[in-house]
C-alpha cells in the first residue's frame, strides 16, 4: 500500500516536473497565448490587448459622503501580476488604497433571462492580502437611463456576485434585485452564507475563479475554482424570502386581560402540616460534641501584654484610663483551648425552613398568546425570480484598503461549456503555470547543489 502510494507520488511529481519544464520553455520562449472565447458570449474579456478601450472610467461623485473622498478617483490598471507566471498575461488591477473605484464595460448585447442559464465567471487574486474591501462584480440593469460615465454605488443592478471581505468576516456574495410584482418596487434577496471555509482564498495569494451559475429551473451555484461552495434555489434559499408569507399575524389583535399563561399554579388545596416548624433553625450546638481534655476555662484567650509600660505622657484626663496591648494568653500555646468551651454547630436534621404548596399544572393555562393570523395584503407569488431584470453593462465599483487586486478572464454567457472551456484556457493556464513556479522552487530548494551551499 505505501510502495503504491509513493509510486503514485512519484507519477505526479514527474508530471509535475515535464508541466514545469514545458512551461518554463514556452514562457522562456514564446508569449502566453490569450483565451479566445469558444460560442455564445456576453462578454469575454482577457485584457491581453493591455487597454482598457471597452472600459469606463465613472466620473460621477457618491452621494452622502465628505466631498474629498466622494469622488471615484481609486486608479485602474491594465497590467501583469506583480509576480507573474505567464508574461503577456495581463489583468485589470486596482491600484489605489482607501479610495473609491468605479469601471464598467457594456455587454456585446444585453443578457435577457429567458430559457438559458445564466454563467458569470471571473479570476481574483489578491496580490497584497486583502484587509478589508471587496472584489464582486454588479450586473447592471438595463434601464433607460444606464449611463456608465455615471456608474455609481446607487446605480440599479440586477446582481452583485462575488468576494468581499473585512477582518475576520469573509463573505462570498451573491445578491439578487427582486421586482415586487404588486409594488413594483426593488428588494434585495442574500444567498444564504456558503458552509465551506472561504479563508485561504483571501489569503494564498493565488487566482482563484469565481463562477456564478443562476438556471432558469430557479435553482443556482456558486462555485471557486470550479468546485461548488453554496447551491440552492432562488424560491427557498434566499434572505428576505422572494415570495411574501400568505398570512401575517393580525396587528389589530391584543391579548386578553383574562388570558392565563402561567403553566404551573401553587396547589390551592394544600396546607401547611401541623408539624411544620418555620421557626426550627437551620443550625444547631452538636450535642455529641464532648470538650477536649486540658481546654483551660480559666484562663483567657487574650490577655493584657505583662511587658507593656504606661507611656510616660499618658493623660487620664484626655486620653482615658491606660490599658496594656492584647496579646495571646502564653498559657494557650500548648492547650487545645482557653477560656469558656462551645459546642460546635451542626446542621439541624428538624430544620424545614418557610413552608411553601407545592406547584401544580394550571387547569386554567391557555397557552402562550399569538395574535390571530390573518391573510397577508401584501401577498404576492412570484414562481420564475430567475426571470430578472435585463441587464447590460458588466461593473466593479470598489472600496479597498488593500491595493493590487488583480482581475482578470471576465466571462458571461448563457452555456456552461463554453464557459468552461474559457476557464481551462484561461483560469486553467495560470493555475498549471502558478503550481509549476511552486514546484520548481520546490524542487531547486531540495537539490543538493543548493543544500551544499547552505551549509557552505
Ligand atoms: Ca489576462
Amino acid at each position: 500500500m505505501i510502495l503504491r502510494v509513493k509510486l503514485l507520488r512519484l507519477i505526479i511529481f514527474f508530471l509535475y516536473l515535464s508541466l514545469s519544464m514545458f512551461l518554463v520553455c514556452v514562457c522562456g520562449q514564446v508569449a502566453y497565448k490569450a483565451p479566445e472565447p469558444m460560442g455564445e458570449h456576453f462578454i469575454a474579456e482577457s485584457f491581453d490587448r493591455g487597454t482598457l478601450d471597452s472600459w469606463v472610467l465613472s466620473s460621477a461623485m457618491k452621494d452622502d459622503t465628505d466631498e474629498e473622498i466622494a469622488k471615484y478617483d481609486g486608479k485602474w490598471a491594465v497590467e501583469e501580476m506583480k509576480d507573474s507566471k505567464l508574461p503577456g498575461d495581463k489583468g485589470l488591477v486596482l491600484k489605489s488604497r482607501a479610495k473609491h473605484h468605479a469601471i464598467s464595460a457594456q455587454l456585446l448585447r444585453p443578457f435577457t433571462f429567458d430559457t438559458k442559464p445564466l454563467i458569470v465567471q471571473y479570476e481574483v487574486n489578491f496580490q497584497s492580502g486583502i484587509d478589508c474591501g471587496g472584489a464582486y462584480v454588479k450586473l447592471l440593469s438595463q434601464t433607460p437611463d444606464l449611463d456608465l460615465d455615471q456608474f455609481v454605488d446607487k446605480t440599479p443592478y440586477t446582481i452583485m456576485f462575488g468576494p468581499d471581505k473585512c477582518g475576520e468576516d469573509y463573505k462570498l456574495h451573491f445578491i439578487f434585485r427582486h421586482k415586487n410584482p404588486k409594488t413594483g418596487e426593488y428588494e434585495e434577496k442574500h444567498a444564504k452564507k456558503p458552509d465551506a471555509d472561504l479563508r485561504t482564498y483571501y489569503t494564498d495569494k493565488k487566482t482563484h475563479l469565481y463562477t456564478l451559475v443562476v438556471n432558469p429551473d430557479n435553482t443556482f451555484e456558486v462555485l471557486v475554482d470550479q468546485t461548488v461552495v453554496n447551491s440552492g434555489s432562488l424560491l427557498t434559499d434566499m434572505t428576505p424570502p422572494v415570495n411574501p408569507p400568505a398570512e401575517i399575524e393580525d396587528p389589530d389583535d391584543h391579548k386578553p386581560e383574562d388570558w392565563d399563561e402561567r403553566p404551573k399554579i401553587q396547589d390551592p388545596s394544600a396546607t401547611k402540616p401541623d408539624d411544620w416548624d418555620e421557626d426550627a433553625p437551620a443550625q444547631i450546638p452538636d450535642e455529641d460534641a464532648v470538650k477536649p481534655d486540658g481546654w483551660l476555662d480559666d484562663e483567657p484567650e487574650y490577655i493584657g501584654d505583662p511587658e507593656a509600660v504606661k507611656p510616660d505622657d499618658w493623660d487620664e484626663d484626655m486620653d482615658g484610663e491606660w490599658e496594656a496591648i492584647q496579646i495571646r494568653n502564653p498559657a494557650c500555646g500548648t492547650a487545645p483551648g482557653c477560656g469558656t468551651w462551645k459546642r460546635p454547630m451542626i446542621d439541624n436534621p428538624n430544620y424545614k425552613g418557610k413552608w411553601k404548596p407545592p406547584m401544580i399544572d394550571n387547569p386554567n393555562y391557555q397557552g402562550v398568546w399569538k395574535p390571530r393570523k390573518i391573510p397577508n395584503p401584501a401577498f404576492f407569488e412570484d414562481l420564475q425570480p430567475f426571470k430578472m431584470t435585463p441587464f447590460g453593462a458588466l461593473g466593479l465599483e470598489l472600496w479597498s484598503m488593500t491595493s493590487d487586486i488583480f482581475f482578470d478572464n471576465f466571462f458571461i454567457t448563457d452555456d456552461r461549456n463554453t464557459a468552461d472551456r474559457w476557464a481551462s484556457d484561461g483560469w486553467g493556464l495560470k493555475k498549471a503555470a502558478e503550481g509549476a513556479a511552486e514546484l520548481e522552487d520546490d524542487v531547486l530548494r531540495r537539490s543538493p547543489r543548493n543544500r551544499k551551499v547552505r551549509r557552505d
